[in-house]
């Protein structure tokens, strides 16, 4: 795997519940840098991005709200995880909600084509944020990364999405709730949907092996964004969007441990971590614990089974 480079993303405007703003803070008291350096990787903390000076954008829906400085955090972060990933390292988005994959994606995307491979998205997460800024009723922009990175109408005011991520590279993981547009939206779209309801019935091996199986054979780069509220919240309070049913401590630790099998994983966002709604720090701690998993730690070190 190569080194790492950790990019604080400190947004909340994508959503409405203030404290996201600590999350990169959070990563790092509860020592994400050390644990990737226990594993043997080289480690560099870039700190956190500030906002770049706003631009004056207007959105035809009213209910959307802090357009232009999630269009600059868009535009900041699309520069950083670019220069990250041409440093030759694999960047790690400590958020931030989930507005920052605008960015984070967009950057990996315009990477990806310069080097001619195909980029792949699997997006851990109750929610399928498949929806544009037209379509919102929260008028929350976390919800929208998917319908960018798809190329959907409806984000006249941001940049050009760098090369349109096709849905069929796309593998919704853990969703669980999915607002009306976007129902209607991703029947007409043919992303991979593990909803809870195939999860429960395959388990996740299946459906990610198969996902990492396409990735593999396309010869593609992967960006996961791994949401908190993909895991139960009953395992991890701090996230303002709790659904019930998310996955368990040892769903969650497996899926990140065939990312690490793989040898796949190229770039990560970690996303919607609220520490102001977290005890004493346990969520931020499971975080970083799965990171370690991504990053090759295992309970038993057993001869790698090739996928
Ligand atoms: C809902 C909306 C969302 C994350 C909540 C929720 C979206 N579909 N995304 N938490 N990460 O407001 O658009
Ligand atoms: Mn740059
Ligand atoms: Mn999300
Ligand atoms: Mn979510």
């Amino acid at each position: 795997m190569p080194n790492c480079i950790l990019i604080g993303a400190p947004i909340d405007e994508g959503q409405r519940r203030p404290g996201c703003v600590m999350g990169p803070a959070a990563y790092r008291v509860a020592g994400i840098a050390q644990a990737i350096r226990d594993l043997g990787h080289g480690v560099e903390d870039w700190g956190d991005l500030s906002l770049p000076e706003l631009r004056t954008v207007a959105c035809p829906n009213p209910a959307v709200h802090d357009l232009a400085r999630v269009i600059g955090w868009t535009e900041v972060l699309c520069d950083k995880v670019d220069d990250a990933l041409s440093a030759g390292a694999l960047p790690i988005i400590l958020g931030g909600d989930h507005s920052l994959a605008l960015g984070s994606v967009a950057g990996a995307a315009a990477f990806a084509a310069r080097q001619d491979r195909p980029l792949f998205l699997l997006w851990l997460d109750a929610h399928s944020d498949f929806h544009t800024p037209l379509t919102s009723e929260s008028g929350n922009l976390h919800g929208t990364p998917v319908a960018y990175i798809t190329g959907r109408e409806g984000f006249d005011a941001f940049p050009a999405f760098p090369a349109v991520i096709p849905p069929e590279r796309v593998c919704l993981f853990g969703i669980r709730s999915v607002d009306p547009a976007e129902h209607a939206a991703l029947l007409r779209h043919d992303l991979a949907i593990n909803d809870m309801r195939v999860l429960d019935e395959r388990g996740i091996v299946a459906p990610l092996r198969e996902f990492l199986e396409k990735v593999r054979a396309a010869g593609g780069m992967l960006h996961v964004s791994l949401d908190v509220d993909f895991l139960d919240p009953s395992i991890a309070p701090a996230v303002g969007t709790t659904v019930p049913g998310g996955t368990t401590f040892r769903e969650a630790h497996l899926v990140m441990e065939l990312l690490h099998e793989s040898g796949l994983v190229t770039s990560l966002d970690l996303v919607e971590l609220n520490p102001f709604l977290d005890e004493r720090g346990r969520t931020a701690k499971l975080m970083v614990e799965l990171v370690g998993s991504m990053m090759g730690r295992k309970v038993f070190d057993r001869p790698t089974r090739s996928f």
